[in-house]
């Protein structure tokens, strides 16, 4: 049977759902989620294969005007997701539906529309009546030029069918990129560090989560035994280090406990997880050490 493949990008403002919807695509959490907005970082390889179809979504970081060098570095995550795909889809928030946002995203890639199919998928429907939904859509198609606008819920997993099988009709003819049972190309390593983040984003309030970057120094796997995973949460100051660590060290327990167990359950391994924290003053901003780091646990490679 003649093969389709293709690559589809996956943006959208922060908090959108981009990451909820490729993992309810592929039915695995590969892509970390929380309720905060600039959760992903990284361009992340989600492969999506049936019968002689395969679909690489590309999830990207949330659209954003970078403040300061590590939101160039997720910009550019952004910018270079569209060189390799055939579909951009362009995730908007229904509950927080704004025409105006919209415009500007809509604007801000307009070049883009010319060389690639442009969806709209509407997510979060599960939090709307249907009625309001047709509104924005109605709305939608007024205003915007977009080849196909679908209303999905990530989380609910309402016509994801629908977004692949229209998807399915764009693909060009071509071999498949990956073998067929793949699902990812990031390297186990960067989900270890991106679970542990996950982690830092759910247990720790206000800057702290932006100003962490995981480090995976030493990732053992053994045949007898646990692995073993030393990681470095590397913090911007002082004042962070001693948050993190929490009094008496009870945040940092609590932080690779839950950590552990994650990573345990994607590994499918038991494993030893030992979490230090360094201080890299102002790292966020320290060109020298983005581009060593940025992408250093992994990034996709075909
Ligand atoms: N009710 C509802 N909530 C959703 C849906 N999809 C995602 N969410 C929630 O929206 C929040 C953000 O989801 P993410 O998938 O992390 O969003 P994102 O677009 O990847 O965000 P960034 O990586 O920060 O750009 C999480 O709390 C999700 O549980 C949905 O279909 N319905
Ligand atoms: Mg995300």
């Amino acid at each position: 049977m003649q093969k389709i493949s293709g690559f589809v990008a996956i943006i959208g403002t922060p908090n959108a759902g981009k990451s909820t919807l490729l993992n309810s695509i592929l039915g695995q959490n590969i892509s970390i989620v929380t309720s905060k907005p600039q959760t992903t970082r990284n361009k992340i390889f989600g492969i999506f294969t049936r019968d002689n179809m395969q679909i690489v979504f590309v999830d990207t970081p949330g659209i954003l005007d970078p403040k300061y060098r590590l939101q160039d570095f997720m910009k550019k995550e952004i910018d270079s997701s569209f060189d390799e795909s055939d579909i951009i889809v362009l995730v908007v928030d229904t509950y927080k539906y704004n025409p105006e946002e919209l415009k500007t995203t809509y604007e801000k890639y307009k070049a883009e529309f010319s060389t690639h199919k442009m969806f709209c998928v509407l997510n979060k429907i599960d939090l709307l009546k249907k009625e309001e939904v047709l509104e924005i859509i109605g709305s939608i198609s007024s205003q915007f030029k977009f080849d196909e606008i679908i209303p999905v819920s990530a989380i609910k997993k309402f016509n994801i069918d629908d977004l692949i099988n229209t998807i399915a009709k764009y693909l060009p003819n071509n071999e498949f990129y990956f073998e067929a049972d793949t699902v990812t190309s990031q390297p186990e390593k960067f989900f270890v560090a991106e679970i542990v983040r996950q982690n830092v984003l759910k247990q720790y309030k206000d800057e702290i989560p932006f100003s962490v970057y995981i480090d995976v120094e030493e990732f053992k796997e053994r045949e007898v035994g646990k692995d073993f995973i030393r990681a470095s949460i590397i913090v911007e100051r002082d004042s962070q280090k001693a948050i993190i660590i929490g009094s008496g060290g009870t945040k940092i327990k609590a932080l690779g406990e839950s950590s552990r167990r994650e990573i345990e359950s994607f590994l499918g391994r038991k494993t030893y997880v030992e979490l230090f924290v360094k201080v890299r003053k102002d790292w966020k901003n320290d060109e020298d050490f983005l581009k060593k780091n940025f992408n250093k646990q992994g990034a996709p490679v075909i």
